[in-house]
């Protein structure tokens, strides 16, 4: 399952993203729930089911189907709180590395009222200027990685020079999650290849890190605490200054939290990512009041709290995934157990039918022929590209 991991300096509010992203009614969820350690849990994209344009009732089984919203698992970290200067301390750093190699993409989040100084300790709300966090964040990775580097690159760029080959460097990275292929575009661009290693500048050194950084853990912000007044001014600053090279979300972690309990609890009808909530239940007034400082600090100022945005844009913008529908039956859309659109795969964007049967089962993919495309009855070759919201049966020979 897709991993995104939650960073940030402590106090930003990433527990409360990952509680609120990670808190689903348990009524809606067709299988069991298992925790697999307190900092990962399951959390969703969001996106549009196929159900009504095909005018079916679905019985989804490995997500979940609300409103004709097909809700995709993904796997959330709540990565331990970064603070200035960690990769040089010890305690939290394998942890931390564990999170960071498993992550194909990370979710910063951020103070955007500035009440956490850099240490992340609470502090008046506009007193810490929030674009110091992320300009902080990237360099605090920067290092980790540029240290893990450095920490070997004697021997290193000595074997790499005398076996002519990259193998020690492709090692070193691929402990981090970051492909061979990706090192290797590393080196073309920055010119490196032709050089040898154990003439590499410092420099050299920390552009690879940053390069390698920027491709294979991009980062969407969540600009938290935007319910909080001193958020806006410093949101429009963060989206002006850094929207080229970021996505920046405006988020409240603490208003998504507080709208999916009273969900829950029946008192509101509200869907994640949502831009309102319908009132179904009896609150109390306090109840109430907190429920309108939601819709107007948070809802009717952003278009909604931000957190399901966020998740969406780190899948689908930054990994670039679609979401198919794999059937076994073309025609009535169902498994061969009759259930209908039972399975929504998150794939990359560029994935073939094969790519896809190898997803749901190496023997199917070992035995794939061809795919249908159910929607029209086309048939696809193992070279056709998938789009997203196919639904596909996949062909196997024998
Ligand atoms: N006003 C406001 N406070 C928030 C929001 N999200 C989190 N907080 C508060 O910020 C504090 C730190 O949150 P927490 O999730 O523990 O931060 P972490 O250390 O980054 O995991 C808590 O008091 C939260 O209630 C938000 O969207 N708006
Ligand atoms: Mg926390």
């Amino acid at each position: 399952m897709i991993q995104v991991g939650i960073v940030g300096k402590p106090n930003t509010g990433k527990s409360t993203f990952f509680a609120a992203a990670t808190l689903i009614d348990v009524k809606r969820a067709p299988y069991p729930f298992t925790t697999i350690n307190p900092n990962i849990g399951i959390g969703y994209v969001k996106t549009q089911c196929v159900c009504r344009e095909l005018g079916v009732k679905d019985n989804p089984r490995n997500s979940i189907c609300i409103d004709g919203w097909r809700f995709v698992p993904v796997e959330l970290i709540d990565v331990a709180g970064l603070v200035p200067g960690a990769w040089q301390g010890r305690g939290l750093g394998n942890m931390f590395l564990d999170h960071l190699r498993r992550a194909p993409v990370l979710i910063h989040v951020v103070d955007a009222s500035g009440s956490t100084n850099e240490e992340g300790q609470p502090v008046p709300p506009g007193t810490h200027d929030p674009l110091k966090d992320v300009a902080f964040l990237e360099k605090e990775l920067e290092m980790w990685v540029y240290q893990i580097l450095s920490k070997d690159w004697e021997k290193i760029s000595k074997l790499i020079d005398f076996q002519k080959n990259y193998e020690e460097l492709y090692a070193k990275f691929t402990g981090l999650g970051i492909s061979a292929s990706i090192v290797d575009q590393a080196i073309d661009e920055l010119g490196l290849r032709g050089k040898k290693a154990t003439s590499w500048s410092q420099e050299n050194l920390l552009d690879l890190v940053r390069f390698l950084l920027k491709k294979a853990k991009p980062i969407v912000i969540a600009a938290n605490k935007a319910d909080i007044d001193v958020s806006i001014d410093n949101i429009k600053r963060m989206q002006q200054e850094l929207g080229d090279r970021y996505i920046v979300v405006p988020t409240s972690a603490e208003a998504e939290l507080a709208l999916r309990k009273a969900d829950k609890a029946g008192l509101i009808r509200y869907l994640p990512g949502d831009g309102d909530f319908e009132i179904t239940g009896d609150p109390t007034s306090d109840q109430r009041k907190a429920l309108e400082y939601i819709r107007e600090k948070v809802l009717k100022r952003w278009g909604s709290t931000g957190v399901q945005e966020a998740i969406n844009k780190a899948v689908f913008e930054k990994l670039g995934m679609i979401v198919v529908f794999p059937v076994e039956n073309e025609k009535t859309f169902s498994d061969s157990k009759g259930n209908v659109l039972p399975d929504a795969f998150l794939v990359k964007g560029d994935a073939t039918p094969r790519d896809l049967a190898f997803e749901i089962h190496t023997e199917i993919g070992k035995r794939f022929a061809f795919a249908i495309d159910a929607r029209t009855g086309r048939r696809l070759s193992s070279n056709d590209k998938l789009t997203h919201r196919m639904v596909i049966k996949i062909v196997t020979s024998h």
